[in-house]
């Protein structure tokens, strides 16, 4: 069994645009215009950094279905609480979650919502969340200092590791900063870090 790295949020939030860049399988995670588009749990292969014949997997980047869209029904809210919510408190090889956030809209109460639910696992030693504010190229620099400075104030209240950073996955901003980190929430610390090599 490898590790897991789960990238949750709201929907619409960008999640699937950030695996995307991540893993560069454009289409594969399913960027979509529609709120709600993705509705399972999607695994993403991450390889190790070993030279290119002889990389093997090390661990899996897993894009789950976005929470609080407007048009949430009951059914359809139960279904998310039994996969997702399911997955998030129990799944063991699960090392670490990656909330995706609108940088422009961080911390909404879907948001604390979810941080409750993952500091609820039964197994938090060793368990990491990262706050990725999204977004980034929708929003100036003050804007952007401030919002980091939020997130990072509601990270120190919590009860376990969080790190916090902005990000744009259409710009760019922030990649190496979450490749470097996704890599150690998988516990794949490399000193070169994957994705350095052509
Ligand atoms: N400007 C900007 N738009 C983005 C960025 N990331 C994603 N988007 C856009 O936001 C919309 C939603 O992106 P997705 O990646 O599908 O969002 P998601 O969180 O996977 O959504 P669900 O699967 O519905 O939960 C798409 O129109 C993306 O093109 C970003 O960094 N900047
Ligand atoms: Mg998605």
């Amino acid at each position: 069994m490898l590790p897991e790295l789960a990238f949750v949020g709201r929907s619409n939030a960008g999640k699937s645009s950030a695996i995307n860049i991540l893993t560069q399988q454009r289409r594969l995670a399913f960027a979509s215009k529609t709120p709600g588009r993705t509705q399972m749990l999607n695994f993403f292969t991450v390889l190790d950094d070993a030279p290119l014949a002889q990389r093997t997997p090390c661990g899996y980047l897993v894009d789950l279905p976005g929470y609080g869209f407007a048009k949430t029904d009951e059914g359809t809210r139960a279904r998310w609480n039994g996969l997702v919510g399911g997955y998030l408190h129990g799944r063991r090889m699960l090392r670490g979650v990656v909330l995706v956030m609108d940088a422009r809209r961080p911390l909404l109460p879907a948001d604390e919502a979810l941080i409750a639910w993952v500091c609820g696992r039964d197994d938090l030693d060793g368990f990491r969340l990262h706050m990725l504010l999204t977004k980034a190229d929708q929003i100036g620099t003050m804007q952007r200092r401030a919002i980091l400075g939020q997130a990072e104030h509601r990270a120190e209240e919590l009860p376990l590791p969080v790190s916090v950073q902005l990000f744009s996955a259409l710009d760019r901003t922030g990649l190496d900063e979450l490749r470097e980190t996704a890599a150690e929430m998988l516990g794949s610390v490399d000193e070169a870090g994957p994705g350095d090599q052509e």
